[in-house]
């Protein structure tokens, strides 16, 4: 899934200079004092991996840092102000919009890349700077120099390891937040979530995975019910999913808890199913959660058994007591190494080795600081 925004940044405008006279007790008119303007600030793009979407630009469109105060008296420089730092996920490509095209100046691929988009204008010079000996009373100045103003276009691609999927209300951005320092909004009322919120949790291997928490799947999400089919495009760019069930919800009503909850998975799986793209193929770690309820867990060797028949292994967790969250944890490590496993004998495509010496006149692919040469 490919999100854009369209945005505008102002860098700070400089501060002007000042034009002022001392003003001391017997000296009516002292020289001049005026100070400088301070710089304006800058704008810089941040790659953050706990953003997950554009979604705040869709409303703030006009990204500003402030302008640098101006020149004071005696001699006192304006301040320099703060510079803008504005986040984005990290994945976003930043193109500039120029009057006939547009310009790749930035990709945003590595956690904490700093990209300075706008520089803020210089401040103006006060009047002290324009004494000389026959100009004793200068009363010139400079304005502060413009800050940069550009438009922008924000592109990102959605990645994640691992897909939070489920009904709503599963306790989805529940798990992210126990997982990962995650902050995501948890309520009891479907549909809290509308956009992916992102984490990262450290493994025992020493591996970072990142996880989405993607927004309630509904029966019809495929054909664009409830929030529709957009989250499905989100999943599509996660290497595992992580499908979560709560049967919770199941307790007191007609149907039997543990068959409530195989026709809740099917749900899910019917969805992914019509959505088609691969997404029923990819690796599935299945959750039941809320397993502090004791209903639940009184179900939960029963709903183990089911799954198994279908040779379905079944974790369960609570996002309350914190039960299972650990060994939940060691499952995605090992099938992230498994997953690792599977993409590297897939991307080892052969490739020609030349050194510099035997270069034919070909295509030259720069490759681990060295120079491979591919076949045509
Ligand atoms: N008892 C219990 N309640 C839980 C657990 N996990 C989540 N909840 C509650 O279930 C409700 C839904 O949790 P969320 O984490 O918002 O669920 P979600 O799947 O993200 O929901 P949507 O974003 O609406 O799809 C909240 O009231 C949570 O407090 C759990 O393990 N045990
Ligand atoms: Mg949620």
């Amino acid at each position: 899934m490919i999100d854009v925004a369209k945005i505008q940044i102002k860098a700070g405008n400089g501060g002007d200079g000042k034009v002022s006279f001392r003003h001391e007790k017997y000296v009516p008119k002292g020289g001049p004092d005026g100070g400088d303007g301070g710089k304006g600030g800058d704008v810089y793009f941040v790659a953050d991996a706990n953003m997950a979407t554009l979604m705040d630009f869709k409303s703030k469109t006009i990204l500003a840092a402030e302008d640098g105060q101006a020149g004071g008296k005696k001699k006192m420089s304006g301040k320099n102000t703060l510079d803008l730092h504005v986040k984005v996920p990290v994945g976003t490509l930043i193109y500039e919009l120029r009057e006939n095209d547009e310009v790749l100046i930035a990709d945003m691929n590595e956690e904490g890349k700093l990209f300075l988009a706008a520089s803020g204008g210089r401040g103006g010079v006060g009047n002290f700077r324009f004494r000389s000996s026959t100009n004793q009373t200068p009363t010139q100045y400079t304005k502060g120099v413009l800050g940069g103003v550009k438009n922008i276009r924000l592109e990102v691609k959605l990645v994640a390891d691992v897909g939070i999927i489920g009904l709503p209300n599963a306790g989805k951005s529940t798990l992210l937040n126990i997982l990962t320092k995650a902050n995501a909004k948890v309520s009891d009322y479907p549909f809290t979530t509308l956009s992916p919120n992102l984490g990262t949790a450290l493994l025992k291997s020493g591996k970072t995975v990142v996880l989405a928490d993607i927004p309630g799947l509904i029966e019809g999400a495929s054909e664009g019910k409830g929030l529709g089919d957009e989250f499905l495009r989100h999943v599509e760019r996660t290497r595992i999913l992580l499908h979560l069930i709560d049967p919770s919800d199941l307790i007191g009503m007609e149907i039997d808890v543990v068959q409530g909850t195989l026709d809740k998975y099917a749900t899910i799986r019917n969805e992914l199913e019509q959505y088609g793209k691969g997404l029923t193929d990819k690796y599935e770690i299945l959750v039941i959660s809320k397993m502090d309820v004791t209903e639940v867990a009184e179900a939960f060797k029963k709903i183990q058994k089911e799954f198994k028949k279908k040779k379905i292994e079944v974790f369960g967790i609570s996002g309350v007591t914190g039960e299972g969250i650990e060994h939940l944890l060691e499952k995605l490590d090992e099938a992230l190494a498994k997953i690792d496993k599977k993409v590297e004998f897939q991307t080892a495509t052969p490739v020609k080795l030349y050194d510099l010496n035997n270069l034919p006149n070909r295509r030259m692919v720069f490759k681990h600081n060295r120079v491979d040469i591919a076949e045509q």
